[in-house]
């Protein structure tokens, strides 16, 4: 098992729209089970690939306390949304940013599990805000695309400045080690 590199916003890999996946085979497996680890790691309670720089359809998610509730979901679709209801939100690739948006409250989703088995659900609560900001990602979507421009600029660049200095940060580190 790996650890994966999660993607940061403003990152381009997160606007890519991920693809079906054909066949539910070993390597689609191993990848939802890093993408477990790696989200275990960073204390989410979901992931989906587009964080990790892979474009295929697939979300890990677990809402358990003791983490040992994983859900795999490959290739899922809403079916039917009802009700909105506000929803406060954080992302992993959007570090230590919480904001409120509108979500739908209640859903009927279809996936294929691990083993490609087709599978129609419904959820409400935190499953359905989790399915629907997952299935966001997939489609290069991100919960701050909700907010209003003023609210993302601000956010952008923040984020930007935290990410500049830490580069140099790492820069001054390397530099240190060679003299
Ligand atoms: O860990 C996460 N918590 C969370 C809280 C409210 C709504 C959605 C989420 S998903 C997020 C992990 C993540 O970024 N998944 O893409
Ligand atoms: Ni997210």
């Amino acid at each position: 098992m790996a650890i994966l590199e999660v993607l940061h916003y403003p990152d381009p890999g997160l606007r890519k729209k991920a693809v079906s996946v054909e066949t539910v085979d070993e390597s689609c497996r191993i990848l939802a089970k890093d993408m477990l680890q790696t989200m275990y790691e960073n204390n989410g309670i979901g992931l989906a690939s587009t964080q990790v720089n892979v474009q295929k359809r697939l979300v890990v998610i677990d809402l358990s306390e003791d983490k040992n509730e994983a859900i795999y979901l490959i290739n899922p679709e809403i079916l039917t949304s009802e009700g909105t209801g506000e929803s406060q939100e954080g992302c992993l690739s959007v570090p230590e940013y919480y904001d409120t948006v509108m979500r739908a409250e209640r859903i009927t989703y279809r996936y294929q599990d691990l083993e490609g088995k087709v599978i129609e659900s419904e959820a409400d609560g935190l499953l359905s805000v989790c399915i629907q900001h997952e299935i966001d990602h997939l489609d290069g979507k991100l919960f701050i695309d909700y907010l209003s421009p003023m609210k993302r600029r601000r956010l952008r660049k923040k984020l930007e400045k935290q990410e500049k200095q830490e580069k140099q940060e790492k820069q001054e580190k390397n530099q240190a080690k060679i003299l």
